[in-house]
């Protein structure tokens, strides 16, 4: 003991003694109070080391410090100003299962209300050890029972603590990379950079994103929003007389197919159809099927095509728009713009977790008013993978909230299960998968088609139900499942059905280029209308940003007015060069990637003269005005300078998405006769019996395990 006081006797000691405790305190967060969702020795390993580095490096400042009455003031008040950081997320956290974020803190935040009287009703017995050790440290000091070292530290010493916390945190960004690639880059929930990085590197990473974010935003001008608009209007299509209004007054169910990429429809391996009801679908004379129909999302993967389908704009050029702008974003959305002019209730049905892509935050400002996320469902055991509640129950166990939304809705389904590395429960499936020594391409297959199966079974309630004929239903693949590192593999599964894809030629594993890549970003899109005769497949070029205008003249509303980058795939004015995220773009006849140009009907490269050379060079300028222009409305905000004609911005303050089954009862209770929820029109009768699924768990019991870890932002409120 007496050594031990020795020690604390001189300043490295007392450094280590403070660094130490620190270190302790952010444990007891991480274990008492946030749900980090640890898995694996791994995890466990990196969140156990990744407060130390910046721990060091801020308490280390101290160490600059000739003087003693320097020395020990600084690294007190640095103590004590990480504990404040600390303590205030774990009341925060309490409050609403989030971190703060920097405009949380400085009351920017649209979304986030930030701390309020009622967060200090949220403290707990032990929020005490988070303060003890200073106040003891304290106390021992002014009993001079912990004295000043008045030994200047050697001037080195500072700086080699500064670069041992650097490496430090090095090595965790790496362990991090490993166990979650693309961390910082796809920051899809702020909880995963807290486990893998700790507080203080999330409020620095936030903080450098909020600066970014702010210094594009201060410096915008209506003038931008003039360019701009200029554009859209230069750039819309109007609308096919043919089609104008054929869906107006439908519900619209859309469902978003994960990571489905088109070469399914119609694919068979090991002698088996991979997705036989899609293929029907696809083919039915009442849909609208688009065959080459591209993705076009960057790093934010699914919210960005969330976004674009949502908005009409494209996502960022880096990282997520939904995860870096969204809380505080100006969106003029489907949910939105389907309820102020047609009325429209609206939904999303998802399986993860409300803060994944900070859906939470951004549903509100689009407008959604119910968001019914992993909270709503018995999510424990094997009911879910990696990513939320496996598709067959998704679909089955939204119905008890489905059957109250006032009708016509717009309702969202994000499916989950066909999601890399493709996992799924050996109880889900016997599809028989390929062998192509590439573990997560042979199982695409089986999550694809246990994808297939659950689409089936929802198509099967929504005829029981009848809700089948008064709807529309949009199904769309939202990205690539396999990246191109794996699609030589992927081309071994090519020969079980060289008819499916003779256009990749007799011998694509060998020859496999750049052109082919491109060619499988094609996913599905189809617009499914009960009742239409006149459908079929749709051969026009376009992707996933001309889907808003589509889907607007297909029920009525005219786009013109709002600020869309993309064009309604039925018009004859429809913009068939398709840009890609990285500016790469592909048209009916030509595909540019980085500046080589293949000729779509042989793949092969050419060299553009004259009149091509002059076209290449026009498309390649249209397509890098449409992303700049999307990006200088989204980077800059630009929609807070403009309102369309009759829209009146979105508040939203007035959504909160706990309680959402009380808020249903409660619509339908004071709509009475006039309700229109599917449960009104069945005489007050619940249809969720009409359901039917083979999936296994639907009757196993709930369990203590849980696959993600449950947290509902808004649940404080009660869920
Ligand atoms: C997460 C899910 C998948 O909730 O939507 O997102 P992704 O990883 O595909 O972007
Ligand atoms: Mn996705």
């Amino acid at each position: 003991m007496k050594q031990f006081i020795s020690k604390i006797n001189t300043r490295m000691g007392f450094f280590f003694l403070l660094v130490f405790l620190f270190w302790l305190k952010t444990l007891l967060a991480y274990f008492a109070d946030f749900s980090l969702g640890v898995s694996g020795i791994f995890q466990w390993f990196i969140m156990l080391i990744n407060p130390l580095a910046i721990t060091f490096l801020l308490f280390g400042i101290a160490l600059y410090a000739k003087k003693a009455k320097i020395f020990y003031p600084l690294i007190l008040l640095i103590d004590i100003g990480n504990t404040v950081l600390l303590y205030l997320n774990v009341i925060y956290y309490r409050e609403f299962s989030d971190f703060m974020t920097i405009n949380t803190m400085l009351g920017y935040s649209k979304v986030d209300q930030g701390l309020s009287g009622s967060s200090l009703a949220l403290t707990e017995p032990h929020d005490l050890l988070f303060w003890l050790d200073i106040v003891i440290i304290l106390v021992l000091m002014l009993m001079r029972k912990i004295k000043f070292d008045q030994n200047p530290l050697p001037k080195r010493l500072g700086f080699q603590v500064t670069s041992l916390s650097v490496l430090l945190f090095g090595f965790n960004l790496m362990f991090a990379e490993i166990d979650r690639p693309q961390l910082i880059t796809r920051t899809f929930d702020r909880t995963y950079i807290v486990k893998y990085l700790g507080i203080d590197a999330f409020t620095v990473y936030d903080g450098a994103k909020t600066e970014q974010t702010s210094k594009m935003r201060s410096s915008a001008t209506k003038s931008e929003l003039k360019s701009v608009e200029k554009y859209v209007h230069g750039h819309y299509a109007k609308s096919n007389k043919k089609y104008y209004g054929i869906a107006k007054g439908k519900n619209v169910i859309v469902i978003h197919l994960e990571s489905f990429q088109q070469f399914l429809i119609d694919d068979k391996v090991e002698g088996q159809t991979v997705t036989p009801f899609l293929n029907k679908i696809y083919h039915s004379k009442s849909t609208y099927a688009f065959s080459n129909f591209f993705h076009q999302v960057g790093q934010g993967k699914t919210s960005d095509a969330e976004n674009m389908l949502e908005t009409g704009t494209f996502g960022l050029p880096e990282g997520s728009l939904f995860a870096q702008l969204g809380t505080n974003q100006t969106f003029q959305a489907a949910p939105a713009i389907l309820n102020q002019e047609q009325g429209y209730t609206s939904a999303v049905f998802h399986g993860n977790v409300a803060s994944f892509w900070n859906r939470n935050n951004v549903y509100k400002n689009m407008g959604y008013q119910y968001f019914f996320s992993a909270s709503y469902y018995d999510t424990s055991g094997d009911k879910s993978t990696g990513y939320g509640l496996k598709d067959k129950l998704l679909f089955k166990d939204s119905i008890k909230y489905l059957q109250y939304l006032q009708q016509p809705f717009y309702a969202k389904y994000i499916t989950v299960s066909n999601h890399f590395p493709f996992d799924l429960d050996k109880e889900d499936s016997s599809f028989k998968v390929p062998n192509t020594g590439n573990s997560s391409v042979n199982n695409y297959f089986k999550t694809a088609n246990y994808l297939d199966q659950s689409v089936k079974e929802f198509f099967t309630f929504l005829k029981k139900s009848g809700l089948y004929d008064n709807s529309v239903i949009i199904l769309y693949g939202d990205h690539y499942g396999i990246s191109n590192s794996d699609n030589k593999d992927l081309a071994k599964t090519f020969s079980q059905d060289s008819s499916h894809f003779k256009s990749y030629g007799s011998d694509p594993v060998d020859n496999w280029t750049d052109w082919d890549n491109t060619q499988l970003q094609r996913v599905p899109f189809m617009i499914h209308i009960p009742g239409v005769k006149n459908g079929g497949i749709q051969k026009q070029y376009g992707g996933e940003i001309d889907v808003l205008p589509t889907l607007l003249h297909l029920l009525g509303i005219n786009s013109k007015k709002y600020m869309q980058f993309g064009t309604d795939l039925f018009s004859s004015q429809h913009d068939q060069v398709v840009a890609f995220r990285n500016q790469n773009y592909i048209t009916p006849n030509y595909t540019s990637i980085s500046g080589t140009v293949y000729d779509n009907n042989t793949g092969q490269v050419v060299t553009p003269t004259g009149s091509l050379k002059k076209q290449i060079a026009k498309d390649q300028k249209k397509v890098n005005k449409q992303l700049g222009m999307s990006d200088s409305l989204n980077e800059k905000n630009l929609l807070r300078f403009y309102t369309p004609k009759g829209f009146k911005a979105v508040n939203s303050q007035l959504y909160n998405y706990a309680n959402g089954l009380n808020k249903e009862l409660a619509v339908q209770k004071k709509l009475g006769l006039k309700s229109t929820s599917m449960y009104s029109n069945n005489r007050d009768r619940s249809l969720e019996d009409l359901y039917k699924t083979d999936a296994p768990e639907a009757s196993h019991s709930k369990s203590k395990n849980n696959r993600i870890q449950i947290t509902n932002p808004d649940s404080n409120s009660g869920n």
